[in-house]
């Protein structure tokens, strides 16, 4: 197979090949690239004032998740991880939420009624399977929703890697596999993650299509992904997409990427940074330029501070609440728990 990435912007933001969005369109694509650049950036910092518990920081990866998430419809379906809020943002997941789950508050947890996301999975790999599930119910109930789920290298060493791209590709479910490829899987490189050539070519085993586009090129990440969205749609079943991309930041505030990784590997990703090559695209078609820069940074900061002031005004849980929210009828063990903690408050 192929280990050539797709490509239609070229890191100095050369256009390769036809248009494949209108340039509003990609404009608006670009803003919301900025919007989750500015979110990552917030909550890192909230995250060393003690405001958030841990933080996956997502940047390098926009392009892919804001280009795949924008080729689904309102009625398919985004199962993702902890490191793909900016995905789950632009699908409607509020920024308030993402944030409050991240005080380790589980109210967090959830959408508002009607958009279709799932919350963040944190058990790797885990969320494929529900990701199939999702996608074989909407066939079985006859809609022609799609499910598109968002993974990383390490998840594809998982067992639940191969129970949901067998069961997927036997069932022709409706299923979006998209693979961001970042490097690394905490402090395991893709080269100790598989002895394949690319994460693709384990498409070919199940009986599925698999390629390989290059994850920080927005443009291609969207092409790929609504082709593949269509296929499914249309019941012709699921593809494995690797999308090559970079995790700039730590694997989570609590990491020191500074001992497993060369400080010039960063730098050579930077290089390649997926949102300067949007811009500078932009810029040569006349449809941005620098003070459209400032009031997308501006609008991004106002939205930030938003939903972070939202999630901070939601009144702290009691300890009590663990217990109730929990079974309908607490076990004999949980009442003694809840005694415990009302008596001694631990
Ligand atoms: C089932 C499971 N095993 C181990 C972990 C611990 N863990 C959290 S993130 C991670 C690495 C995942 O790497 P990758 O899938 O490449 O995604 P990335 O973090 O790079 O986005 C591991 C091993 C976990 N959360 N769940």
């Amino acid at each position: 197979m192929s280990a050539e990435p797709q490509q239609l912007l070229a890191p100095d933001g050369t256009l390769h090949g036809d248009l494949p969005l209108p340039l509003g369109e990609i404009s608006r694509l670009y803003r919301a690239m900025v919007v989750a650049r500015v979110f990552d950036g917030k909550c890192s910092a909230m995250q060393r004032q003690g405001r958030l518990a841990t933080y996956a920081p997502y940047e390098g990866q926009e392009a892919a998740q804001i280009g795949a998430a924008s080729a689904l419809e309102a009625s398919d379906w985004l199962v993702a991880s902890y490191r793909d809020a900016a995905a789950m943002a632009l699908r409607g997941y509020p920024w308030s939420n993402l944030i409050l789950g991240r005080t380790g508050d589980e109210r967090g947890g959830h959408a508002p009624e009607g958009v279709r996301v799932l919350p963040p999975s944190i058990t790797v790999g885990g969320h494929m399977i529900h990701a199939v599930g999702i996608a074989w119910a909407e066939r079985l109930k006859g809609t022609d929703a799609v499910a598109l789920t968002m993974f990383g290298d390490g998840a594809t060493s998982e067992g639940d890697f191969h129970e949901a791209m067998n069961f997927a590709a036997v069932f022709a479910t409706p299923t979006v596999f998209f693979c961001q490829n970042n490097g690394w899987a905490i402090s395991l490189p893709t080269s100790r993650q598989t002895a394949a050539e690319t994460i693709a070519d384990k498409a070919v085993g199940y009986g599925m299509t698999g390629l390989v586009v290059d994850g920080n090129d927005v443009l291609a990440v969207h092409e790929a992904v609504r082709r593949a969205v269509s296929t499914a749609r249309a019941g012709e079943g699921p593809t494995l997409i690797e999308a090559l991309t970079y995790r700039i930041g730590p694997h989570t505030t609590t990491d020191d990427p500074g001992r497993y990784r060369d400080p010039a590997e960063v730098e050579s990703w930077r290089e390649r940074d997926p949102l300067r090559r949007v811009r500078r695209f932009l810029e040569t078609q006349g449809a941005w330029d620098e003070d459209a820069q400032a009031a997308a940074e501006h609008d991004a900061g106002l939205e930030a501070e938003a939903a972070v002031a939202a999630a901070e005004m939601v009144a702290a849980l009691d300890g009590d609440e663990i217990f109730s929210a929990m079974y309908a009828v607490p076990t004999i063990h949980l009442e003694e728990q809840r005694a415990r903690l009302r008596r001694d408050g631990r």
